[in-house]
């Protein structure tokens, strides 16, 4: 880009998320205590691993990453999430069920918009955890409550046509000229800022006895950023650094367990929701600051994308760390968690990849000692006699457990369930039809990146030696 040349997706990307940051820091001062601190374990981390640290990430990709979460309320504003997301080369992937985590269920179902290929990724892997309301399910909304939401929903804006024009050029260009991204970056940034505008208390408490999170969706006029995430290569670190500057986080990190094992899939954690001044409108019209506990603060370390199988596995070793944890015998479940994960899971790198659990790269070894032999034609045999070297693939998406638990941040009762019956079936493909795009397969993306390795390197290589 020169001075005053074109603006391209992914520096419009990498504008936003710094532009979310600092307005983020501006509104929730604890956010920048988090960043401070997930920089400085960071540099502590590189320190002592040099090389080894970069291994899922260069060392400036980890520092720019984040990844925020949002909310809306109908597949009206989902499309038109999705059409600002494109316009910064951000795609839907993934689908999570959130009214289905046991203990914990929030009547939202949600996708991830992020950039997809390699290039991409590694220029700056933004990505926004976006959940969408579900007042048609009857477990949550009577018909009665269903119908207010519903007329509430559908008589607000929440981004103006001037954004979701310029967004739909920068999407159908790849890019924007500097004064319009200019205008398109102030405008999507704004569109997220939290709302001075008074809520209205009796309809905010009415959808907060349901759920917090139907009230933060339902009960206002506006959307805003909820959390924005930043990642750290060593997080059991950062949980005692945070605990110790005194700043309450939840009980447990969610995810896979700390074991000497690879790092697989994603480790979060964060601090509860802060009292934020929020203008209340009582019904008589006077309006007074009051407190609402919405935003938080969370931060993730990011390991290894898991194959179908490897996943299957990780599922199961929760069932198994639940069964034994119920057994009450006071062990601490992180604990359990370790035991059952150094019994079930390999050990190393190496054998994740041999058991065809992990997703990689292959990479020819370009110094391997010329000893005559010829490469085998198997990739096991490759690997095993240094002909090829596997780097991992990190996971770019997020739990359906963990942010299950991570919507707990904000909650403070159990809020109310009515006994199930039939309702709209929010799935995947009812999300793809919602918001007129595909909403993509994670394991496709992976094996895709996997392919393209093995075709561009590993086939060369038994070919031309
Ligand atoms: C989203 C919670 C899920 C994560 O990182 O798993 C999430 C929300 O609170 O809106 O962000
Ligand atoms: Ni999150």
């Amino acid at each position: 880009m020169t001075a005053t040349g074109p603006t391209s997706q992914w520096q419009l990307r990498a504008a936003f998320a710094a532009r979310l940051s600092e307005m983020y820091g501006r509104e929730v001062p604890a956010y920048t205590t988090l960043v401070d601190v997930s920089r400085e374990v960071n540099e502590d981390v590189l320190r002592a691993r040099g090389a080894d640290a970069e291994r899922l990430g260069s060392i400036g990709r980890v520092t720019a990453e984040r990844h925020g979460a949002i909310r809306v309320g109908t597949p009206r504003e989902m499309r038109q999430v999705a059409r600002v997301f494109a316009a910064l080369g951000m795609h839907p992937v993934g689908f999570y069920d959130l009214r289905e985590a046991a203990a914990s269920a929030v009547p939202v179902v949600s996708t991830a918009f992020r950039p997809v290929d390699g290039e991409e990724l590694a220029r700056n892997p933004f990505r926004v955890f976006t959940s969408m309301l579900t007042p048609a399910d009857p477990r949550f909304f009577d018909a009665d409550l269903r119908a207010r939401l519903e007329t509430f929903l559908a008589g607000r804006e929440l981004f103006p046509p001037e954004l979701l024009m310029l967004a739909d050029r920068a999407a159908q260009e790849r890019e924007l000229p500097q004064e319009d991204a200019e205008r398109f970056l102030h405008l999507a940034v704004r569109s997220f800022e939290l709302s001075a505008e008074p809520v209205d208390a009796a309809w905010y408490r009415t959808l907060e006895r349901i759920s917090a999170v139907a009230a933060d969706i339902g009960g206002v006029r506006s959307t805003h950023l909820n959390h924005l995430t930043p990642r750290v290569l060593d997080i059991d670190e950062l949980y005692r650094r945070m605990t110790e500057r005194g700043i309450e986080m939840i009980d447990a990190i969610q995810g896979p367990p700390a074991w000497h094992g690879p790092d697989v899939l994603l480790r979060q954690t964060s601090f509860r929701a802060l009292a934020e001044p929020r203008a209340l409108r009582a019904p008589d019209g006077t309006v007074r600051t009051g407190a609402l506990r919405v935003r938080f603060g969370e931060v993730e370390a990011r390991g290894i994308a898991l194959t179908p199988a490897g996943r299957a596995r990780y599922d199961e070793l929760l069932d198994l760390v639940d069964q034994q944890a119920a057994q009450g015998t006071g062990e601490p479940r992180a604990d359990i968690a370790r035991a059952v994960w150094e019994r079930h899971l390999p050990h190393s790198e190496a054998q994740l990849a041999a058991e065809g659990l992990g997703y990689f790269t292959y990479h020819p070894v370009p110094d391997r000692p010329r000893d005559g032999s010829r490469p085998p034609a198997d990739l096991g045999e490759l690997l095993r006699q240094g002909w090829v070297h596997a780097r991992p693939v990190v996971y770019e998406d997020f739990l359906p457990r963990s942010a299950a638990g991570i919507f707990q941040s904000n909650l403070t009762g159990e809020g109310t369930r009515h006994a199930a019956h039939e309702g709209t079936a929010y799935d995947a493909a009812w999300l793809s039809g919602a918001i007129e795009r595909e909403v993509l397969d994670p394991f496709t993306l992976y094996a895709r990146q996997r392919d393209a390795s093995l075709a561009q390197n590993v086939s060369f290589l038994s070919e031309t030696s």
